[in-house]
């Protein structure tokens, strides 16, 4: 069958910032003349000192290392704030929607914004935070969680935030790994109606981590929480005493902006560190041309601020291009189905930018939600964090954007700071279900298992051949880890730990992770966490964790459990195993299928074969391979027979 490919539309061509014949030249440029190509987009940063020098990197062991722009400095806060008030001081920086309709919104005007942001940094400082301290965020999808983000920023402060989701296990844990001494958070979040208990979570996660000393607890719904005396202090009281002004600290380019924890194939997850003047350049000017951005227009990112894409494009990117970001609280499908495009209406979103498994799960609840809200003001749709699949494509295309909306399916990852694969709106001919072409700067390549180059319609391991200015740059405390889990596995390259196709038309196809890692609703999970989770649990022997088609998830999560011999799994057993991933890790991790199982299919030398026990787990048990290599073939006639009916 062949497949659909939508032009880009005439008034795309004529009028977006990029057409097909600008992105050519401009990516030519960016490959063959990288220091001249970002010495002028990194124009659009006011930097303090200007650097002398643009790009310092290699992949290899002998001189590794990844610099960009290593002698400038710069204040990335002050880039999202200050160098607007004289013109745009009074446009609205931050249009917030909370988790209920019937609640007021926010408008935060930049000056405001600045204000506010000033206030916090000075209540850190006077809390003896300097440049360089490790900050610990902790908050719901609130404008607050934005203003502590430029705060830190503002001071040269670290921000590593954690997603509100988390469990105070998770929390410690990410507190722990950075030596953050100081925590902002709520007293409750509220997400679909109901409440998430922030502050019951960081005084668990807090008896593990004695080093903090200040936490600052913002009232998001009023709640009555205790609060310890000389370390717990209410935000709106302790800002409201300090200055709305504070001098932005002059920053290196290469100072660290912030820490984020994502999962890996192996071990805890890792601390991703991004420095400021690169990811600033890579942020700001990756969310002016994926989406065309003009000032003026409403933009809505619908991630939350706990993961990279919050990061990126619903703080960094946006503000630094003064643009009105909307930040939602709330849920798509709460109170109804028809909240993302009510939301649409209500503020006059021109550009949306959303995960397709909120998309895949609102195409289920059927179109009328949709065609209850007018959403004229769209003109551009997004998508990110999983490979979307084109039946979601082309709804999201027909029915919410009715035809006349390009979408940009932008493939990236928490180590590339932003986009990487993706459509440009103006320049890009549309194939449901591809990200399409590379990036400026950005060299993919396909690789075999041996490393050797594929060239032409092929598939492969998506590699990355040279830096880019938004890439991470170590993993915090170990950067011997950062150098191991990137650039071994293909010596020279960045390994992205995908799997992807490309075309007879040189389009990007990502087929999904190719590791240990899975994607559940577009969060990003390790198997090996969730493993040892569940091995945590007195009752349990061994685990192995695989991902499995998952209709609206995009992956669901398939837990094999052995139970210690003298454990008699049943069903209550099932449930209380749940419970404890969901305590241990956060809600996010809840397995969907349990199977127990006396023993996991297991090699001569006690690896265990996951190959085998995903093809259980996705039902396709025409084509295990060969089993004869395992220790005990047996085994997998057992977990066959065993497998539990899934709905
Ligand atoms: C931004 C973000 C990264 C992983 C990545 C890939 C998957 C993200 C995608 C996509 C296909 C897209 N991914 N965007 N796959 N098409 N447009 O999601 O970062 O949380 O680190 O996840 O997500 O597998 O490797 P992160």
């Amino acid at each position: 069958m062949a497949e659909a490919i939508y032009p880009v539309p005439a008034d795309w061509a004529q009028n977006a910032l990029i057409d097909e014949a600008r992105y050519l030249e401009m990516h030519r440029r960016s490959v063959e003349e990288p220091d001249a190509f970002w010495a002028e987009e990194a124009q659009r940063i006011d930097w303090i000192k200007p650097f002398t020098k643009v790009k310092n990197t290699s992949f290899h062991e002998e001189d590794f290392g990844i610099r960009w722009f290593e002698d400038g400095t710069l204040n990335l806060s002050a880039n999202c704030l200050d160098r607007h008030l004289a013109e745009r001081g009074d446009t609205v920086a931050i249009l917030w929607e909370p988790d209920s309709p019937t609640d007021a919104s926010r408008a935060i005007t930049y000056r405001e914004l600045h204000a506010d942001v000033c206030r916090l940094a000075n209540l850190l400082k006077a809390r003896g935070v300097k440049a360089g301290d490790r900050v610990t965020i902790y908050l719901p999808m609130v404008p607050e969680a934005a203003v502590a983000m430029l705060a830190c920023a503002r001071i040269g402060a670290i921000h590593s935030i954690v997603f509100a989701g988390f469990s105070p296990d998770a929390l410690a844990g990410r507190i722990e790994d950075c030596d953050s001494r100081v925590v902002l958070t709520a007293d409750e979040g509220l997400r679909g109606g109901k409440r998430v208990p922030l502050k019951k979570n960081v005084d668990e996660a807090l008896t593990h981590c004695p080093a903090v000393d200040t936490v600052v607890v913002l009232a998001r719904t009023g709640a009555d929480v205790p609060m310890q005396e000389g370390r717990d202090l209410p935000w709106a009281q302790a800002v409201a005493a300090q200055s709305a002004d504070c001098a932005p600290v002059e920053m290196n380019a290469e100072d660290p902006l912030f820490i984020l924890y994502t999962s890996g194939s192996t071990g805890k997850p890792k601390g991703v560190l991004h420095t400021t003047g690169g990811y600033a350049v890579w942020a700001a000017m990756t969310h002016q041309y994926v989406f065309d951005y003009r000032p003026g227009q409403i933009y809505w990112c619908a991630a939350d601020i706990g993961w990279v894409t919050g990061h990126s494009y619903v703080v960094y990117g946006p503000l630094a291009n003064g643009a009105t970001t909307v930040m939602f609280e709330g849920v798509p499908n709460f109170p109804d189905p028809s909240r993302f495009w009510q939301v649409v209406d209500k503020f006059g979103v021109e550009i949306f930018y959303g995960a397709p498994t909120a998309l895949r799960a609102l195409m289920r609840e059927g179109d009328e939600w949709v065609h209850k809200t007018s959403r004229q003001s769209l003109r551009l749709l997004g998508s990110v964090g999983e490979p979307i699949n084109p039946e979601a494509w082309e709804w999201y295309h027909k029915v919410v954007g009715e035809g006349r909306c390009p979408i940009v399916d932008t493939w990236w990852q928490t180590e590339t700071g932003g986009a990487m694969i993706t459509p440009l709106p103006g320049a890009t001919a549309l194939k449901p279900g591809s990200a399409s072409k590379p990036m400026f700067g950005v060299q993919p390549a396909l690789l075999d298992n041996d490393g050797q180059v594929l060239d032409g319609a092929t598939d492969g391991c998506l590699v990355i051949g040279d830096s880019w200015p938004g890439q991470m740059r170590t993993v915090w405390g170990d950067h011997e880890r950062f150098f191991q889990t990137y650039f071994t596995t293909f010596k020279g390259w960045y390994f992205t730990g995908d799997g992807c196709r490309r075309d007879e038309d040189g389009y990007y196809w990502i087929t999904g992770r190719i590791d240990d890692v899975i994607n559940v609703s577009g969060h990003r999970m390790g198997t090996a966490e969730i493993e040892s989770a569940l091995v945590a649990h007195a009752k349990v022997a061994e685990a192995a964790v695989v991902g499995m088609p998952h209709a609206i998830k995009g992956q669901g999560i398939y837990a094999y459990v052995t139970c210690n011999a003298e454990v008699e799994p049943d069903e209550a057993l099932r449930r209380e195993l749940v419970a404890w991933v969901r305590h241990e890790i956060g809600p996010i991790a809840t397995p969907d299928v349990i199977q127990f199982a006396p023993g996991l299919p297991k090699t001569r030398s006690g690896k265990i074969m996951r190959r085998i026990l995903r093809k259980i787990a996705e039902n396709d048990l025409g084509s295990l391979g060969d089993t004869s290599t395992l220790a005990d073939p047996s085994v997998v006639d057992n977990l066959i027979a065993n497998r539990p009916v899934l709905a």
